[in-house]
């Protein structure tokens, strides 16, 4: 599947240069993250994946286009419509890769800043990512 095969190959380009990376996520793959492990006695923490956040991709739109996340959470973005897109980082930092009907992508988002991103097969398509 070479859809996939680049999707993870930039996935892991993205982690070796940049403190944001990218979960290799497709439909239904979700992997399971373990708890945090907490020590005895120490004040209760944050969890360590953050919240998860989700992005609908539908009639040729991102929903929502923009979407505020805190440092550590993660973005599913999932294809609603028959037609195939990708949410792609406008300055190349992150790449879904083309998502079909029901696929879904999964990313996390390390670092504050502001993220845009676009569909490639469809450029009118755009929306942002602010990690506060
Ligand atoms: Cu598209």
């Amino acid at each position: 599947m070479p859809t996939r095969r680049r999707f993870l190959l930039r996935g892991l380009a993205a982690t070796a240069a940049l403190p944001l990376w990218v979960l290799a996520a497709r439909a239904g793959g979700l992997a399971a993250a373990a708890p945090p492990a907490t020590p005895r006695g120490a004040p209760p923490v944050r969890p360590a994946m953050g919240r998860l956040h989700e992005v609908e991709i539908k009639g040729f739109a991102f929903l929502p286009a923009a979407l505020t996340i805190a440092a550590g959470d993660m973005v599913i973005f999932t294809n609603a419509d028959l037609a195939p897109h990708t949410a792609t980082s406008e300055t190349g930092l992150f790449d879904s890769g083309r998502l079909g009907r029901g696929q879904s992508v999964r990313m996390s988002f390390a670092t504050p800043g502001t993220y845009p991103y676009l569909c490639t097969l469809h450029p009118k398509m755009r929306g942002t990512i602010t990690v506060a």
